[in-house]
């Protein structure tokens, strides 16, 4: 282990790899001490950060990460209808909300912790929420202000003066456009809708695109390389969404889990969108080139759109989706449906304020800033502030722990000097580094002294989440196995989780608790003719 200062060397934890310096050294020791002290060399420079490890994110993948989750909007024609897939026929005039009120749907997200909203500007059926040029299936043939009204102006308004993201989804798939399945013709058409909502609303933050598509439909190619250029030409600090990027990836599910292993790591020449295998989506590539990581989206309802006979999930069903998301190195995008009066329902802001309660009690307690932290090495040596173990006890990701270059083991031990109880870790890597560990586990000391394996873990990332059964102990070590080069660690939280229920799963090195409303699950999804199964 480092060497300490005064204050730390009193581990209460056995520690074979400590050897105290003792206070009696033998004279030769002393003497080299002492010449080294009148050594001429006064200027020493502190040691340089590390290299990150490619691929890296963008300034624009960094902050999307560090948003963590976003409220999905799905709202239209289908929202009065009762349906998921409007046929693209359904007459302008069902779209009449008598209290819409996009403030409202901002505040919900920002009381909650969602700091990005994402609006269906058109889904497939067609129906555009802005006044589009392009068209007259939209808001302005529907009663809905006069057909003077415009959702993606309000939402944008409200989100600007609430500071909080925008994000829009423009469908690819339009079941209402008579051009649709014109390659050329439907192409323009798309990109100047496209134009359309990313020069008229100021930052759009994310752009959602996806490749469902209905049996049957008519076959087209769409121009995505000429898509993402203008998107990024126009705003460039949006990320654009799709199952194969190229900037935020979709997880391969719509229920809102992530694979244990989760890597923001991926090969974009192995996707394509509408066509990319869900289980690379999952956990990524570890060898991949490029970095795209994954955002999760489920519906807080079983439907996306708003049924006046279906309900939210339970507070701890949403505790247990930021677990598997959030938890696994993802962003969880949440879809809350706005009613047909234009409101997020009353039942849903409820569950909403629950979860958000849940997760303030559980996460804001973190036992690990009682403890005394030691590492096994520091770069830089112990009195390096920068990357000293220290740093894993504040928030966020710009300050890290090192390890010192060359090592054959590294750990971060906390020695809690009383005992304690907790049954959930948390761990960051400082991402804008690169995602670098392979590979963990978490050890805590019983009783009678002797060190037990609680968790092991392959990776990390922006944040990972573990859950186990409730320990009682006087100290915790986090050992790095594997990492694609020298470990960082951002942050290491200890936490007791009083509400998920834990329970081991076979054949996974994790411990998760089980979901509780299965029936609110999308059990399937069809994505671009494919059906697959809910895993
Ligand atoms: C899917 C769509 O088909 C669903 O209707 C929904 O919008 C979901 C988020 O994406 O691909």
């Amino acid at each position: 282990m480092e060497i300490k200062k005064p204050d730390h060397h009193h581990l209460h934890l056995p520690n074979p790899m400590t050897r105290p310096i003792s206070t009696h050294q033998s004279p030769s020791i002393l003497i080299i001490i002492l010449l080294l002290s009148y050594s001429p060399i006064t200027t020493s420079f502190p040691k340089p950060p590390p290299i990150p490890i490619l691929p890296l994110p963008t300034s624009q993948q960094l902050s999307w990460q560090l948003s963590e989750m976003a409220l999905f909007l799905h709202f239209g024609p289908n929202t009065f209808t009762d349906s998921e897939w409007g046929s693209g026929h359904a007459d302008p005039s069902v779209f009449n909300p008598t209290a819409l009120n996009a403030t409202q749907w901002v505040t919900v997200a920002k009381e909650n912790g969602f700091s990005r909203v994402i609006l269906t500007a058109k889904h497939h059926d067609g129906f555009c929420l802005w006044p589009s040029d392009y068209t007259d299936y939209g808001v302005k043939s529907s009663p809905w202000r006069n057909g003077g009204g415009d959702v993606v102006g309000d939402l944008a308004k409200a989100a600007r003066e609430a500071g909080i993201q925008l994000g829009l989804y423009l469908s690819p798939w339009d079941r209402h456009e008579p051009v649709y399945g014109k390659t050329l013709d439907y192409n323009e058409y798309y990109m100047a809708q496209m134009t359309e909502l990313l020069t008229r609303y100021g930052n759009v933050n994310e752009v959602w695109l996806d490749g469902a598509k209905g049996e049957g439909e008519k076959d087209m190619d769409y121009f995505f390389d000429n898509w993402f250029s203008l998107i990024h030409q126009l705003q460039p600090s949006a990320v654009i969404f799709s199952d194969a990027g190229p900037d935020v990836r979709w997880v391969g599910d719509e229920a809102g889990y992530a694979s244990t292993t989760c890597w923001s790591l991926f090969n974009r020449s192995n996707a394509a969108i509408g066509a990319t295998d869900p289980s690379y989506s999952q956990g990524g590539d570890p060898l991949g080139h490029d970095w795209v990581p994954p955002e999760c989206d489920v519906s807080i309802r079983p439907g996306w759109f708003w049924h006046p006979s279906e309900h939210p999930k339970s507070a701890t069903d949403l505790l247990e989706l930021y677990y598997n998301s959030v938890g696994r190195n993802c962003l969880l995008l949440l879809n809350v449906p706005p009613n047909s009066s234009g409101l997020i329902s009353e039942q849903d802001v409820k569950v909403l304020g629950e979860f958000s309660n849940l997760k303030r009690s559980i996460f804001s307690n973190n036992l690990a800033r009682k403890a005394t932290v030691s590492a096994s090495s520091t770069r830089g040596g112990y009195n390096d502030t920068r990357f000293n173990s220290r740093s894993i006890l504040e928030d966020g990701i710009f300050t890290y722990w090192a390890p010192d270059k060359n090592q054959s083991r590294w750990e971060i031990r906390l020695d809690f000097r009383k005992t304690v109880s907790f049954n959930v870790v948390q761990i960051q890597e400082p991402i804008q580094m690169g995602q670098r560990i392979v590979k963990f586990h978490v050890d805590v000391v019983d009783e009678d002294g002797a060190w037990r394996k609680v968790f092991s873990g392959t990776t990390v990332g922006y944040r990972r989440l573990l859950r186990f059964k409730t320990v009682k102990t006087l100290g915790l070590r986090l050992f790095i196995d594997k990492s694609r080069s020298d470990p960082l660690v951002a942050y290491l939280g200890v936490h007791i989780d009083t509400v998920s229920k834990i329970r081991t799963r076979k054949n996974n090195t994790s411990l998760l608790s089980s979901f509780n409303n299965g029936s609110q699950v999308l059990h399937h999804i069809v994505r671009n003719h494919t059906r697959i199964p809910w895993v």
